[in-house]
C-alpha cells in the first residue's frame, strides 16, 4: 500500500472542481487518509516547489499557489503515486490526453488543478511538509478486500 500528496490547486478550489475530482480518486479505489483546505504561504509554496526554483516559471508558480486556497490531501492504495499520476496527465493541459483530469478540465501549463507526488522519495517528502504526523489517519474501510484483493 503506497500514500501520496495531492494538491487541488487554487484553480481547481475556484472553478469549484474539487468534489468532482475527487470522486475520480475515490471511484478508482484510493482511500483518504488525510484532507484538509489551507492558504498556502510563500515558504510552504517555496519548498513544496524547491525542484523548479530558478525556472522561469517559478515566480509566477508562487504567486499562483499562494494565491487563493488549496485543498491538499493524502490518499492510499495500491501503487498510489502511479494511479493518481495517471489519473492527472500530462502536466500541460493543452496537451493533455481526454479522460485524464488535465485532459478534461484544463488548457494551461501552470493552471493544472491538481499535484500528485512524482516518487516514494517525493510522497514522503511532501506528506511530511504538508502534515503533521497526527493529522493522518489510521482506520479501515468495511469491505476494502474487494477494492485491493490480488493486488
Ligand atoms: P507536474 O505537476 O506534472 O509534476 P512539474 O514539471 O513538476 O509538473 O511542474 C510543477 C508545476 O509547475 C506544474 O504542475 C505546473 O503547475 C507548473 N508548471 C510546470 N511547467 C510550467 C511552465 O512551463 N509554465 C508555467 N507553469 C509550469
Ligand atoms: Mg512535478
Amino acid at each position: 500500500m503506497q500514500r501520496t500528496l495531492i494538491i487541488f490547486k487554487p484553480d481547481c478550489v475556484q472553478r469549484r472542481l474539487v468534489g468532482q475530482i475527487l470522486q475520480r480518486f475515490e471511484t478508482k479505489g484510493l482511500r483518504l487518509v488525510a484532507l484538509k483546505l489551507i492558504q498556502v504561504d510563500r515558504a510552504l509554496g517555496e519548498k513544496h516547489y524547491a525542484e523548479h526554483q530558478g525556472k522561469p516559471f517559478f515566480e509566477g508558480l508562487i504567486q499562483f499557489i499562494t494565491g487563493s486556497p488549496v485543498v491538499v490531501g493524502v490518499l492510499e492504495g495500491n501503487e498510489a503515486i502511479t494511479v493518481v499520476r495517471t489519473l492527472l496527465g500530462a502536466t500541460n493541459g493543452a496537451a493533455a490526453v481526454p479522460g485524464t483530469v488535465r485532459g478534461d478540465f484544463s488548457i494551461s501549463k501552470q493552471n493544472n488543478l491538481v499535484h500528485g507526488s512524482d516518487s516514494e522519495e517525493s510522497s514522503r517528502r511532501e506528506i511530511a511538509l504538508w502534515f503533521k504526523p497526527e493529522e493522518l489517519t489510521d482506520y479501515t474501510i468495511a469491505g476494502t478486500e474487494w477494492v485491493f484483493g490480488g493486488a
